[in-house]
């Protein structure tokens, strides 16, 4: 792959400041129609595969996951060669550089689903809480979160809402997050502050640091409210003990795109195993 990505064409240098000072940034209908549709048919792609799997187990919560209700299906992008186009795209090498510098890994990636009707509410976190309470002792420089709407988003079906640094005290911090009974979410904030709703078309980015703390609402519409997000760090993530943590795949290295699917593999970089050959 080849990308020259042209720095600061959709992101503005005042989406920037304010992602620096409070922790995120909103691009509005930034990605293309096609990838866009591209997107919507691999989620149904992947929902389908993942109540399959649910099914032939005899499962219906795993985790984050509540089958029929909300999802959360991560790092099984190599399932499906269209998925890079997306996310090794050059509008994410331009996103990630302009936030992250000149090297971009991929860190993580999921589809966050919330049913009609029934799709559950997502407690306020940090995302780098889920690290932390993995590895308390965790001290990672913030990654980046691009939660991108397959769907025109809002408070009636379970939008995100974004607490900035200067309301929730988050530029340089990581709290402790405690574990709520039923759902398994984590919890990182217990204050009355409702935080900003995100209120944006299909085809939206929202950029947001992994320090940043954020929840969702409950889903209360007639349809799907379907979001991709993938996570990019600006090194790879090593926990405490010395060990990775998520995957760690190179995208860009001093300023050249240097993904290479030919090489990209589970067992090198992380991520789900794929299907055994
Ligand atoms: O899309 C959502 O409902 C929230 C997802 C989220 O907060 C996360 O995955 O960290």
């Amino acid at each position: 792959m080849n990308i020259t990505p042209t720095l600061h064409s959709v992101v503005s240098e005042e989406q920037l400041e304010q992602y620096e000072t409070e922790g995120y940034m909103i691009l509005e209908r930034v990605i293309p129609d096609d990838m866009l549709q591209m997107l919507r048919e691999e989620c149904a792609y992947f929902l389908g595969y993942n109540d399959a799997l649910m099914d032939s187990r005899g499962i219906r919560t795993e985790g984050l996951n509540h089958r029929g209700k909300r999802y959360f299906i991560s790092n099984r992008y190599r399932l499906s060669p269209r998925m890079r186009d997306f996310i090794f795209s050059p509008l994410m090498a331009e996103i990630t550089q302009a936030v992250l510098g000149p090297n971009v890994y991929l860190f993580h990636e999921q589809w966050v689903v919330k049913a009609a009707e029934q799709g559950m509410k997502f407690a306020w976190h940090q995302d780098s809480g889920y690290v932390k309470a993995g590895d308390p002792q965790t001290r990672h420089r913030p990654y980046l979160t691009c939660w991108c709407t397959l769907d025109d988003v809002n408070e009636e079906n379970g939008t995100v809402y974004i607490l900035p640094h200067s309301r929730g005290g988050t530029k340089n911090t990581i709290y402790t997050h405690t574990q709520e009974q039923g759902t398994n979410d984590l919890i990182g904030y217990t204050g009355d502050d409702p935080g900003i709703p995100v209120i944006v078309p299909a085809g939206s980015i929202v950029a947001f640091s992994s320090y940043t703390l954020h929840r969702s609402g409950a889903n209360r519409t007639k349809r799907m409210r379907r979001i991709y997000l993938p996570q990019y760090s600006a090194e790879p993530i090593i926990t405490s003990k010395g060990e990775r943590w998520g995957m760690a795949v190179p995208f860009i290295l001093n300023g050249k795109v240097v993904y290479d699917p030919a090489t990209d593999t589970a067992e090198r970089y992380g991520g789900y195993p794929g299907i055994p050959a």
